[in-house]
């Protein structure tokens, strides 16, 4: 994508509305909008890193065998009157009237509407288990909406629901979607630690929440620093075998909200535990037949008898986590994207478009990465490198590549890593091999045998003296990073 041809409204100040890091930063780099209070709109830069997340959200959904559907936002009041919850919700809820006075509501989850769905089709136990999940926006009429997309009026999630026999097949369910979260939430480059939690209006008996920890998180917690040397990804998963186990080695790791912690009875002597901030960006919930049991969705067993499904349900906070995400991923100068939901993997900077050289083969360059499929945005606009640095640097793209007339003349660029700010200069060839090959970036880590300029000299192509260090040998690979 060519900056000169993309929408990306920077703003230079940071806005006063904006009380967090996220908040300040999603608008300054023309992420998103604000619409009315806790309602945002969501522009290119935003929209892309939000499908981002998706993705992995629905991979990994995919790979534990839930199954995506899409039921909409607006529900029937009724679903809610046989629940009993479309009293009890409050004004969380967002209730309308259609044109024959009918009482809808926008929905603020949707237990009841997947309960409708699978009562009408579900009718044996043959047909169970089944997990059915969708991303869809949802609206909770907050009292205090803030800190921009964290707490939204109107906000994306991705909602599963599970449907058993029986309590014992409702809890292979729950540890599917258990392990499922910590592999989304690794994917995505967080630490997110499930603590036991309160099932508030979701109800039940079992539930977690996954909470990443950062500074401006609006929940205190505390947990055992095993934590955060432990490496979810490492651990094999069959999801067709027992989980067991798995569910087991993560909750056996202490970790609790404030609600749940009392320092009279923890395990964990104080010098291990850690107190902190936390963002929630997930919820799981065990609830058995609260609402399949009112609802009357109800399956015959293999003994003839007839009982309510045994239900959870799941929910990730996808708008919620662009925020929590640059919240654990920022400098001073902005935004630091792991490479897994970065809106692009590549920033292209041309310090003189006006010069031939320099623009043919930023062009070029443009043009091969392109073919390869990376995804570049190319700063391809007469502006100043003070601002073009500064720009990529806000938006955080995971490396940059630099071109101007007096590396073009020594037959280099410039490569930098954004998160360690090293700076390397290497050949076009170089460069895009490195680029093209394999992830994560040429600069995770410095190759053996080369020096990598570290952050903090002089970034512009004057000022430069003599021979330029940190050269990539051709035929050496950088060490992946180790995050
Ligand atoms: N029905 C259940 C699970 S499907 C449910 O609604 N759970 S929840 O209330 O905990 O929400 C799930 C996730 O959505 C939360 O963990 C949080 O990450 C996100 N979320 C909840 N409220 C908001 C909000 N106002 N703004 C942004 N994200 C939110």
């Amino acid at each position: 994508m060519r900056l000169s041809e993309y929408f990306l409204p920077l703003l230079r100040e940071n806005p006063s509305e904006a009380q967090i890091v996220s908040h300040r930063l999603m608008l300054r780099a023309g992420m998103i909008r604000q619409s009315s209070a806790g309602i945002y709109s969501w522009l290119p830069l935003g929209l892309r890193v939000l499908k981002k997340i998706e993705r992995i959200v629905r991979e990994e959904q995919d790979r534990a065998g839930a199954l995506e559907i899409l039921m909409p936002t607006v529900q029937p009041a009724e679903l809610w009157r046989e629940s009993g919850r479309y009293d009890d919700y409050g004004k969380e809820m967002l209730r309308i009237r259609d044109r024959h006075d009918r009482e809808m509501l926008y929905g603020p989850t949707n237990e009841e509407q997947v309960t409708e769905i699978v009562r009408a089709s579900i009718k044996s136990y043959r047909d169970l288990p089944r997990m059915l999940y969708h991303i869809q926006w949802k609206f909770r009429d907050e009292v205090r909406p803030r800190f921009g997309v964290m707490r939204g009026r109107e906000f994306l999630m991705k909602d599963a629901y599970s449907f058993d026999l029986d309590a014992a097949g409702a809890k292979r369910s729950y540890n599917k979607m258990f392990v499922a979260y910590l592999r989304t939430f690794a994917r995505l480059g967080l630490k997110a630690i499930p603590m036991r939690a309160d099932t508030g209006p979701i109800g039940g008996e079992l539930s977690h929440e996954f909470v990443i920890l950062a500074e401006t998180g609006e929940s205190a917690v505390y947990c055992d620093r095993a934590w955060l040397s432990t490496d979810i990804l490492a651990t094999e998963v069959d999801y067709h075998g027992d989980l067991e186990p798995i569910f087991q080695r993560w909750t056996g790791l202490y970790a609790a909200t404030d609600e749940k912690h009392e320092p009279d009875s923890c395990p964990v002597p104080r010098e291990e535990l850690v107190e902190a901030r936390g963002i929630e960006v997930g919820h799981i919930f065990y609830f058995g037949d609260k609402y399949s049991q009112p609802m009357g969705a109800l399956v015959i067993g293999p003994d003839g008898e007839t009982a309510a499904l045994e239900m959870g349900s799941y929910g990730i906070g996808v708008s919620r986590l662009v925020g929590a995400l640059i919240e654990a991923n920022h400098d001073g100068a902005g935004i630091i994207w792991p490479e897994s939901v970065a809106p692009f993997r590549i920033g292209l900077i041309n310090l003189r478009p006006g010069d031939t050289r320099c623009r043919d083969t930023a062009d070029d360059l443009y043009g091969k990465l392109l073919g390869a499929n990376v995804e570049v945005l190319y700063d391809d606009r007469d502006e100043s490198p003070g601002a073009k640095f500064a720009t990529m640097d806000l938006i955080g793209l995971p490396d940059q590549l630099v071109i101007g007339p007096r590396g073009i003349a020594g037959g280099t660029i410039e490569v930098k890593h954004r998160r360690s700010g090293e700076r390397q200069d290497v050949s076009i060839e170089t460069a895009l091999r490195l680029l093209t090959a394999s992830e994560p970036g040429p600069l995770a880590a410095s190759a053996p045998g080369t020096k990598a300029r570290r952050p903090g000299r002089a970034r512009s192509e004057g000022g430069r003296k003599g021979p330029r260090s940190g050269k990539l040998q051709d035929g050496e690979r950088p060490i992946p990073d180790p995050a």
